[in-house]
C-alpha cells in the first residue's frame, strides 16, 4: 500500500516533535539546519514505508532489472524532490509556514549531492526519476565520492576551486548497507593452476584488497509509492589493523590497503568530454563495477540457481565507455568464480550489458595504457585479451585481408586497451544520445563498427525529468499548466500540446508572461544577493549555463556582447532592447583556455556593467557555482536560451531541453538535440544560425578552413579581436587574452586555428540575434511563441526516453505495488 504524506497539521506536529528529539529543542530555538533535518525525517518517514514495500514487491514478483551503471549521478537536492513525488509540497510548505518559516531557506540548508560533472551525470538522475515514475524496476551504480564536483569561487575574475565536502554533517537520505559489502582486489599476479581434468585454474595472489560498502539513497517515483535504491559505494580498509598489536602480519600490506581504501572515492574526477587518464581513476572504475556486479549477482543467486539464465533478469546499461569494465569483471566472475567456460561466460555477459556512448570528441576517447591495467589487473587483462584475440578474429573472418580495419578496432592496440571498442564488442546494443549524434556515430566517427554490426546501432534522444525542472523549479508556471490543462502532464509530458488552444489567447499569454517576469525577479534577487550586481527584470533575460567547454562557445557569446557593446556605443541612439547576458559554467580545473574565457567574461561584465554612457542597455552578469540547486531557478526565469555548440560537438545537450520547458526561445545551432526541437517547434519558434554538422565535418576533411581570411572580411570581428589584446578589456595586462586570440587566429602552422568555427559562425550568430530583438518587442509575439515551445516539449520528458530504453533494450516490466 503506497503511504502518502500526512495533512498540514500533523506534519506541523510531527516538525515540532522531531525538533524536540533530534535536538532537545524548543521550535523556536530551532536552527534552520535543525529544521532542515526534522523536515527530512518526516519525509524519510514516508519513503521508507514505500521503500519497503518496494522491495517486498521485488521479491513476490522477481522482476527484470536494469542496473544503471554509472561513474556519475547528479542527484541535487532530494528533499524537495521527495516532497513533491510523495505529493506532500504544498503541506510542508503550509506547516513550514504556519511555523514562521520560509521553505526555500529550509531546503537550502541540505548539501546539494554534486557527484557528477554536467551533462551525463544529470541524464543517470534523471532516468533514475523516470524510472521509479513509471514503476520500472532499477538500481542505480555509483560512487560514494567524499568530494563531489569542486565549488566554485569568482575571485578576481578568476575561477578559484573550493573542495565541496558535502558529507561534512551526516546526509539525512543516505543508508549505509554494511550487510551488502563486497571484496575488490587490485594488483598481484595471476598463478596457474593445471586441473586433473585438463582446465587450468587462474588464481589471483598478492593483491591488495578493499571492502566495498554500498549506501543506499531512495529514488521516489512521483505518487506511485515506487522507491528504487541507487547504491553509491564507498571503500574502507579490509581489516583495521592495530598499530600496536604484535601480530600485525604483512604490515606493509596492511599499510597499502589502508592506502587504497582512503584514497579510492575520495573525490569526483572534474572532467568532462576530457579524459585524464590518471590511475586513481582506473581504479575507481572497477572498484564500483566489481561490488555493483557482486551485488547483482548475489540477489539475483538468492532466487535463482541457474546463472546461464542471467539474461532474463539482469541487464547492465554502461553509461558511457567509463564502466566498461563491467564487461571483463561479469566474465571473470562467471569463469572464475562460477566455473563457466569461455562461451558460456560470453553467452551470458553479450545479453547482459549495453553500451551508450555521449561524446564523439576525440580527447574524450577513453584509452588506458596497458601496463598500467594489467598491473592493476592483472587477471582482468588476460580477459581482455581474450576478448580481443577473438574480436580481432571475427573481424578477419567478415572483412578477410582487411589488417588496416584490424588494427583500427582492435581493443588492444598501440600499447593501449581502447574502452569503446571493448564496449561495442560486448554490447548487444549501442546507442547514441540524439537522432543527429547517432547518425554520426553510425557514419563516421563509429563507421568500422557499424558495418560490422548495423543491429546493434539504435538512438535514444535524451530527455529531462518535468517533476524537478518545473514542478520544483518553476513552481508557479507549473500550478497555472495545473489550471488550465489539468496534471496529466506531470507524467505525460505529451499532454502539453493542450497548451496550444492558449497561445493566442491574450490573457493566458499575459498570466504566462506574469509569472515569467515573477521568476526573473526572483533571480534578480539571488543574483543581486550572490554576484552585487543589480539587474533589471524587465530586461531580456539571455542566459547560457553549461560547463565551459570551447566546443560549446561561450567564447562566441561573450565576443558578440562585445560587438553589441561597441554597436552601441558608437551609436547610442540605436534601437537596442536592453539585456541582461548571463552566464554559469565551472571549468576544468586544468583547462587553461576555459578558465580564460570565464576571465574574460568577467572582464567584459566589468567594463560594461560599470559604464553608465548605455544607459543600463547590456548587463553582463556571470553567476557563481553554477549547480542543480541554482540551475532550477535560472531555467524558471529565462527569456532567450543559448545553445550555440558548434554542429556535430554536442552529442545532445539537455539544458536545451529545461529552458524549452520553463518557456525559453532558443537560438542555436543544428546540433544535438535542437534539431529535434526544430523539428518538434517548426522554424517560427526558434532561432537557428551557423554552419551545419555536415558542412563543420566537411571543413574538418578537408582541412580547408582558415579564419584569418574571415576575419579580413568582418570589420567588426576585426574590431572584437582587437579589443581581446589592446588592453580594452585588461587595462593592466593587455596580453592576458592573447591566449584566445591566439586559438582563433594562430597563424603559425604548428597550432590549428579555431578548431570550432567561431568566427566562421559569427556574422549569422549576429544577424540571427538581431531577429530576436526585433521579436521581442512585440509583447505577444514573444509570448506566444514561448508558449509554444512549453506546448512542445513533451518529447523532451526522460519518461519518454526510458520508455524507449525500455521497449528496445531493457524489456523491463512494470513493479505492480498494490
Ligand atoms: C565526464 C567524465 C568524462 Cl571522463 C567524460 C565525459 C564526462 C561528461 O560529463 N560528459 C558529458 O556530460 N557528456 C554530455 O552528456 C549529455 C548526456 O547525454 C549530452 O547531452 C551532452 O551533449 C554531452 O556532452
Amino acid at each position: 500500500m503506497k503511504r502518502q504524506m500526512p495533512s498540514t497539521r500533523e506534519i506541523e506536529q510531527e516538525i515540532v516533535g522531531r525538533v524536540k528529539t533530534m535536538f532537545r529543542k524548543d521550535f523556536e530555538m530551532a536552527t534552520k539546519e535543525e529544521i532542515y533535518r526534522a523536515c527530512a525525517e518526516v519525509v524519510n518517514d514516508v519513503v521508507i514505508d514505500n521503500w519497503l514495500t518496494t522491495q517486498k514487491s521485488f521479491v513476490q514478483q522477481d522482476p527484470k532489472c536494469v542496473y544503471y551503471m554509472s561513474m556519475e549521478f547528479l542527484i541535487g537536492r532530494l528533499l524537495g524532490n521527495n516532497m513533491i513525488n510523495m505529493r506532500g509540497y504544498t503541506e510542508v510548505m503550509d506547516a513550514l509556514d504556519e511555523l514562521g518559516v520560509d521553505i526555500n531557506e529550509v531546503e537550502d540548508q541540505e548539501p546539494d549531492p554534486a557527484l557528477g560533472n554536467g551533462g551525463l551525470g544529470r541524464l543517470a538522475a534523471c532516468f533514475l526519476d523516470s524510472l521509479a515514475t513509471l514503476q520500472y524496476p532499477a538500481y542505480g551504480c555509483g560512487i560514494r565520492y567524499h568530494y563531489g564536483m569542486f565549488k566554485q569561487k569568482i575571485e578576481d575574475g578568476y575561477q578559484q576551486e573550493v573542495p565541496d565536502n558535502w558529507l561534512q554533517t551526516r546526509y539525512p537520505f543516505e543508508l549505509q548497507r554494511t550487510e551488502y559489502e563486497f571484496e575488490v582486489r587490485f594488483g598481484g599476479w595471476v598463478r596457474y593452476d593445471s586441473q586433473p581434468d585438463g582446465t587450468t585454474k587462474y588464481i589471483h595472489e598478492g593483491y591488495n584488497a578493499v571492502i566495498a560498502t554500498p549506501y543506499d539513497l531512495p529514488v521516489t517515483g512521483f505518487d506511485n509509492g515506487m522507491v528504487n535504491t541507487l547504491m553509491i559505494w564507498d571503500a574502507k580498509p579490509k581489516e583495521v589493523f592495530r598499530l600496536d598489536s604484535f601480530e600485525k602480519g604483512d604490515y606493509s600490506r596492511a599499510v597499502e590497503d589502508m592506502n587504497l581504501a582512503r584514497n579510492l572515492t575520495e573525490v569526483l574526477y572534474p572532467n568532462d568530454n576530457h579524459i585524464q587518464g590518471k590511475e586513481l581513476r582506473l581504479k575507481q572504475q572497477y572498484f564500483f563495477v566489481s561490488a555493483s556486479i557482486q551485488r547483482a549477482l548475489a540477489k539475483y543467486l538468492r532466487y535463482h540457481k541457474d546463472i546461464k539464465k542471467l539474461p532474463e533478469k539482469v541487464v547492465f546499461q554502461m553509461n558511457d565507455t567509463h564502466p566498461t569494465l563491467t564487461v571483463a569483471e561479469l566474465m571473470r566472475i562467471l569463469m572464475d568464480v562460477h566455473g563457466l567456460g569461455w562461451d558460456e561466460a560470453w553467452e551470458i555477459t553479450t545479453h547482459c550489458v549495453a553500451y551508450t556512448n555521449h561524446t564523439i570528441m576525440s580527447e574524450a576517447l577513453e584509452k588506458w595504457p596497458q601496463d598500467i591495467f594489467k598491473r592493476l589487473l592483472p587477471r582482468v587483462f588476460m580477459i581482455v585479451e581474450e576478448i580481443n584475440r577473438r574480436f580481432c578474429d571475427e573481424i578477419r573472418a567478415k572483412f578477410p585481408g582487411d589488417e588496416d580495419r584490424v588494427h583500427r578496432m582492435a581493443i588492444l592496440a598501440d600499447d593501449q586497451v581502447k574502452m569503446a571498442h571493448m564496449a561495442i564488442a560486448a554490447s548487444y546494443s549501442v546507442n547514441g544520445v540524439a537522432a543527429l549524434h547517432t547518425e554520426i556515430l553510425k557514419n563516421v566517427s563509429l563507421h568500422d563498427f557499424y558495418e560490422m554490426y548495423p543491429e546493434k546501432f539504435n538512438n535514444k534522444t535524451n530527455g529531462i525529468t518535468q517533476r524537478r525542472f518545473l514542478m520544483h523549479g518553476n513552481y508557479k508556471l507549473s500550478d497555472w499548466v495545473i489550471k488550465k490543462i489539468g496534471r496529466g502532464w506531470i507524467t505525460d509530458l505529451s499532454q502539453m500540446k493542450k497548451l496550444e488552444s492558449f497561445v493566442d489567447d491574450k490573457k493566458s499569454l499575459d498570466e504566462f508572461m506574469a509569472i515569467k517576469l515573477d521568476n526573473k525577479k526572483r533571480l534578480a534577487k539571488y543574483i543581486w544577493e550572490h554576484n552585487g550586481i543589480e539587474v533589471d527584470p524587465n530586461s531580456i533575460f539571455d542566459v547560457q549555463v553549461k560547463r565551459l567547454h570551447e566546443y560549446k562557445r561561450q567564447l562566441l557569446n561573450i565576443l558578440h556582447v562585445m560587438y553589441l557593446y561597441n554597436q552601441i556605443k558608437e551609436n547610442p541612439e540605436m534601437d537596442f532592447y536592453p539585456t541582461t547576458f548571463i552566464f554559469g559554467a565551472k571549468a576544468s580545473a586544468g583547462y587553461e583556455n576555459a578558465k580564460l574565457i570565464i576571465k574574460l567574461i568577467n572582464n567584459v561584465a566589468a567594463v560594461i556593467n560599470n559604464d553608465k554612457s548605455i544607459d543600463d542597455k547590456i548587463k553582463v552578469v556571470f553567476i557563481e557555482d553554477y549547480r542543480v540547486s541554482n540551475a532550477e531557478w535560472i531555467f524558471a526565469a529565462a527569456d532567450v536560451s543559448e545553445q550555440i555548440s558548434t554542429a556535430s560537438k554536442e552529442a545532445s545537450g539537455t539544458g536545451n531541453m529545461k529552458f524549452m520547458l520553463n518557456g525559453a526561445v532558443t537560438i542555436g545551432t543544428m546540433d544535438g538535440a535542437n534539431v529535434e526541437m526544430y523539428q518538434e517547434l517548426g522554424g517560427e519558434n526558434i532561432y537557428i544560425f551557423g554552419m551545419s554538422s555536415d558542412e563543420v565535418i566537411a571543413h574538418e576533411k578537408n582541412n580547408d578552413y582558415n579564419p584569418v581570411d574571415v576575419m579580413n572580411g568582418n570589420h567588426h570581428i576585426q574590431k572584437v579581436l582587437q579589443q581581446l589584446v589592446n588592453g580594452n578589456y585588461s587595462i593592466d595586462n593587455p596580453e592576458l587574452f592573447r591566449p584566445l586570440y591566439n586559438s582563433l587566429l594562430n597563424t603559425q602552422c604548428t597550432a590549428k586555428a579555431d578548431t570550432y568555427f567561431v568566427l566562421k559562425d559569427f556574422a549569422s550568430y549576429c544577424e540571427t540575434y538581431e531577429k530576436i530583438q526585433e521579436a521581442y518587442k512585440d509583447k505577444y509575439k514573444w509570448a506566444k511563441m514561448a508558449l509554444e515551445n512549453v506546448a512542445h516539449v513533451g518529447k523532451f520528458s526522460s519518461d519518454r526516453t526510458i520508455q524507449e530504453y525500455v521497449d528496445d533494450i531493457w524489456h523491463l516490466d512494470k513493479l505492480d505495488l498494490k
